[in-house]
């Protein structure tokens, strides 16, 4: 099967279909610049999009890969997870062979994002499709006259059949703060996590891959420049109180972020900074 990259309309959105080797797929919504779905080369949706989700920009489309920048969750005074997710990005190039495709997506400070954030920056995200793997890379310019720090993430929503059943391997021994029992610090102990409650974790100084083992779909997850990795499920009653997830939507998916949390990233005048997380079918 030929690779090709299209132009589509998605719920509404205007959005880019990738289709890589093998008839593996990708879509990206221009609204958040976001990665809304990836369906490997066995004709599986390997990310969760909620069925409530939420497509004219009034909130964050719940699900697929939302970008989170300048600001991680609520650690500052700007709204949850920064405003990059609810901004329009712009297409700033696409190419495709027989073994991939990749397209860039790009957005730049303006009036609106200053109000929030007073820096010059500007953000690209490119998403590359292969046979069997999607890379996500995010790079961040500050085009401004004075050093700027953030925090953020991919924040990926995985999809599960039964998130009970599934096992995370990789975070072993690693410190982690517990942000569903009052932000404590504590060791990962365990050779897997699994998901037995509400689980939001900040993983600090992740060097090693993550194995999701979900029956017989396992995903290897690996990131660069990103130096930490976030769990996220809201389990049962969290589930029920937001509006645009299903009573039941936590059940099937389990966030594997990769995050810049710990440690803001500081990026001086005239540089930039990169962070990816790949996805890979195992
Ligand atoms: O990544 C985990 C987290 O920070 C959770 O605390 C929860 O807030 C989640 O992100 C979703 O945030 P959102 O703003 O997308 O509802």
């Amino acid at each position: 099967m030929k690779t090709a990259i299209e132009t589509i309309d998605f719920n509404g959105l205007e959005a880019i279909r990738l289709t890589g080797p093998r008839g593996t797929t990708a879509v990206v919504s221009l609204l958040g610049g976001q990665l809304l779905s990836w369906v490997t080369h066995d004709g599986r949706e390997r990310l969760y999009l909620s069925p409530k989700a939420v497509f004219d920009g009034s909130l964050p489309i719940r699900g697929g890969v939302p970008v989170c920048f300048p600001q991680f969750g609520t650690e500052g005074d700007m709204p949850r997870h920064g405003f990059l997710r609810t901004c329009r990005w712009r297409v700033a190039s696409q190419r495709h062979a027989e073994d991939f495709a990749l397209l860039t997506l790009e957005i730049a400070d303006d009036e609106a994002s200053r109000a929030i954030w007073p820096h010059a920056f500007r953000a690209e995200i490119t998403f590359m499709l292969e046979a069997d793997r999607v890379d996500l890379e995010f790079c961040v310019e500050n085009t401004g006259g004075t050093s700027f720090a953030f925090t953020g993430a991919l924040h990926t929503y995985l999809r599960t059949t039964q998130v009970e059943d599934v096992a995370l391997e990789g975070l072993y021994g690693h410190q982690y703060r517990d942000d569903a029992a009052d932000h404590q610090t504590l060791r990962d102990s365990g050779t897997e996590l699994r998901v037995e409650s509400e689980v939001d974790r900040v993983y600090f100084d992740v060097k090693r891959p993550q194995l999701l083992q979900a029956g017989n779909l396992s995903l290897g997850i690996h990131s660069r420049g990103f130096p930490d990795v976030v769990i996220w499920n809201p389990w049962v009653d969290k589930a029920v109180a937001m509006k645009d997830l299903p009573d039941d939507g936590w059940r099937h998916f389990l966030c594997v972020e990769a995050a810049a949390v710990g440690q803001a990233i500081e990026v001086p005048a005239g540089e930039e900074w990169y962070g990816r997380q790949t996805l890979v079918v195992v």
